[in-house]
């Protein structure tokens, strides 16, 4: 079997595609498209759907930091790796609310509380509940990543007021096990399942950038993109490398990958916002102009994303001047 043949059968085997859905053989044949065709294409797709100029903010809070059990093979806050990331406990409602003020007077329309769990107990999730609530009285979007979810949960989630949860399917099935061993590509679909069934507007992307093929890039967009609603909101990151975990020291992608994985994702899910994710503050600011180019409408927004950096708000502000962007 070859490589897309075998991609192909593993995204049926890992959910049913749904009819006329995407398979990896059509997203990989977006990828080999001339690199000028794709992005044409793209934002032909994103024209159709979204005015081009217009770009959504999100700021991410980290909310609870480090020692997590899980072992994610790119995450600086797995306890198992030595990344030197403080740990930190879940945070006061007052200094969420703060960070919540500065990202709305910064422009952000969202805000997205992540905490390092394997999933919320009960007396963790209640704490995220008010905070919850309070970011939402402030006029902001809510979204949480909390991590695995149990139906009960995501309903609470949904009561106290929150609008997106994200989680985050990372790679293709077949990939994935070299990444992640303590949690399976099913258990992120189930919780996926139960954000959607509560009635949670749905944020769910992956990595780029691990040392993955093409054909697991195109794995990935093809589960996203078959998700049924496809996710309201698609986050693009490329790996990060950070010092201590496994991925670090990974070969770079190429920025030109990196683009074509935008335009495909917007391609086959033109109706999503596409987020120009994690990788941000590494990246050229050309390599982002033709991001947005291909269809990117939505970035992470504040000098921090959860444990490392991003562009810091001055910087993207005069990135958006130069290509007459402005915010959602
Ligand atoms: N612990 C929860 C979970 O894993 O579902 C929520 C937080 S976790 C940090 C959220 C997402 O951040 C991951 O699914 C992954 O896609 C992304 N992420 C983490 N470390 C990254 C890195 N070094 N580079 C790029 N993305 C990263
Ligand atoms: C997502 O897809 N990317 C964000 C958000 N969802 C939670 C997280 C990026 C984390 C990058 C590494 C860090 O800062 O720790
Ligand atoms: Fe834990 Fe989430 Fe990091 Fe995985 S990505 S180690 S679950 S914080």
């Amino acid at each position: 079997m070859n490589d897309i043949t075998s991609a192909v059968e593993s995204v049926r085997c890992s959910r049913e595609a749904k009819p006329n859905g995407w398979t990896v053989a059509e997203v990989m044949a977006l990828y080999a498209l001339p690199f000028n065709d794709l992005l044409f294409r793209a934002q032909q797709t994103h024209r159709q759907h979204f005015d081009a100029n217009k770009v959504q903010l999100s700021t991410l809070l980290s909310i609870k930091t480090g020692g997590c059990p899980e072992d994610c093979g790119y995450c600086p806050q797995a306890a198992r790796y030595h990344t030197g990331v403080a740990n930190q406990a879940l945070l006061q409602l007052a200094e969420v609310l703060d960070a919540a003020k500065a990202a709305k007077a910064n422009g952000a329309s969202r805000f997205c509380m992540g905490a390092a769990w394997r999933g919320p107990k009960q007396k963790d999730l209640e704490p995220v509940l008010e905070m919850v609530r309070a970011v939402r009285s402030l006029g902001l979007e809510t979204c949480a990543t909390l991590g695995m979810l149990r139906e009960d949960q995501a309903e609470q989630l949904k009561d106290a007021g929150l609008d997106y949860y994200n989680h985050n399917l990372d790679t293709a099935p077949e990939f994935y096990g070299e990444i992640i061993s303590t949690r399976g590509y099913d258990d992120r679909l189930d919780t996926l399942e139960r954000v959607r069934e509560a009635g949670l507007k749905v944020c769910c992307g992956g990595i780029v950038g691990m040392g993955e093929t093409r054909a697991a890039r195109a794995g990935l967009i093809a589960q996203l993109a078959n998700l049924d609603p496809a996710p309201e909101s698609v986050p693009i990151n490329n790996l990060v490398q950070v010092p201590g975990t496994p991925l670090h020291g990974t070969e770079p992608l190429d920025w030109t990958e990196f683009v074509r994985t935008i335009a495909v994702a917007r391609i086959s899910m033109p109706t999503s916002f596409v987020r120009l994710s994690a990788g941000r503050q590494e990246m050229p600011e050309p390599v982002q102009a033709l991001c947005f180019l291909a269809g990117a409408n939505s970035i992470f927004c504040g000098d921090k994303l959860l444990t490392t950096g991003n562009p810091e708000a001055q910087r993207d502000r005069a990135l958006f001047e130069k290509l007459n962007l402005t915010p959602l």
